[in-house]
């Protein structure tokens, strides 16, 4: 067995039809399936290196140690690469994320990969892409998605071990090459995490049940409108799921609230350039950001309408990308 020190890089994904609801808490296993798209160059880099002289796995993330709950889902993903790899070794991990913590925007999913992919490899592990997906997903599950470029599907699987559930590339990335934009709405960290957010909606939510099968029309909805690459039905489907899954948010008990005003004027204007003519949609995820997708021609234009609602701090602007990889060692 080879040790040595790795670096990964995995994107940021937005799911366009949602995970929100778990059949296991533990390996984070979905009750419906789910599709995303893989950001460009948001994401997180990570450096994992097994040291035989440690006696616990550390990590930094932004050079902050990790807290305790991120330390047993990194532990958790550990143990199983280094029972694959015959290792009773233990890392160092530096993580560094180009995507904001804890803003709406996924840094769970992008961390997860990249860390399933460095430390693979750094215990000398060579895993397929179905493999790293499910590794990714006992850390944090739209980590799945990340492993893949482009747009992609997590299949919620139905075995009780997880085994077949893993996400798969739908489509390349450029396949529709849209710009994306993420609209940041000031409202500082977010209070409920998406962990506790899923299990307050799953065990008190009065939409949950009808949720939970709209996903899978979603699903099949979102592959039509992809393939076709047809914007009014992809708005139709990316919207109603975003809005179905706030729903079953707002009707937890206690409710759960992740808009600001800045979001509902977010909403607003998209549905308003679309109605002029303009082939964009939106989606939301857990936080008061939203994100956009539109045709690249039409990006500058609704980046301006976006950046002009009062309470939007900024308007982050990529495209559709590559999956995780390995980012060779400098020297
Ligand atoms: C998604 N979200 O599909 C949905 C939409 C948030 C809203 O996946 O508990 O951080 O680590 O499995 O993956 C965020 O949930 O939750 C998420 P865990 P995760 O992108």
């Amino acid at each position: 067995m080879s040790l040595q020190r790795v670096t990964a890089f995995a994107p940021s994904n937005i799911a366009l039809t949602k995970y929100w609801g778990k059949r296991d808490h533990t390996l984070n296993l979905p009750l419906a399936s789910s599709i995303s798209v893989t950001l460009s160059e948001l994401g997180s880099l990570t450096v994992c290196a097994p040291e035989p002289g440690l006696s616990h796995d550390v990590m930094a993330v932004d050079d902050r140690p990790l807290d305790d709950a991120g330390m047993i889902k990194v532990r958790r993903v550990l143990g199983i690469i280094r029972e694959m790899a015959g290792s009773d070794v233990h890392a160092g991990l530096n993580s560094i994320n180009t995507v904001p913590t804890a803003r709406g925007l996924a840094s769970s999913a992008s961390a997860f990969a990249a860390l399933a992919m460095a430390a693979s490899h750094a215990y000398g592990l060579d895993l397929d892409k179905a493999t790293l997906s499910r590794l990714a997903r006992t850390g944090s599950g739209s980590a799945s998605r990340s492993i893949h470029g482009g747009f992609v599907q997590w299949e919620c699987g139905q075995k009780a071990d997880g085994s077949d559930s893993e996400a798969r590339q739908l489509f390349a990335a450029d396949h529709w090459p849209l710009t994306i934009l993420v609209a940041q709405v000031r409202d500082g960290k977010k209070k409920v995490s998406s962990t506790s957010g899923m299990r307050m909606a799953a065990s008190d939510s009065l939409t949950f049940r009808g949720w939970i099968e709209q996903c899978e029309k979603d699903v099949i909805a979102c592959q039509a409108a992809l393939a076709a690459k047809d914007m009014e039905r992809l708005a139709d489907v990316v919207e109603g799921n975003a809005m179905a899954m706030h729903g079953t948010m707002m009707a937890s008990r206690p409710p759960l609230l992740y808009w600001q005003p800045a979001t509902v004027g977010v909403i607003h204007t998209v549905r308003n350039l679309r109605a002029e003519g303009t082939a964009c949609c939106f989606t939301i995820d857990a936080g008061s950001s939203v994100v956009v997708l539109v045709e690249p021609s039409d990006a500058g234009p609704v980046a301006e309408a976006l950046a002009a609602i009062d309470g939007v701090e900024t308007v982050l602007q990529t495209r559709v990308g590559e999956g995780a990889r390995l980012v060779p060692e400098r020297g």
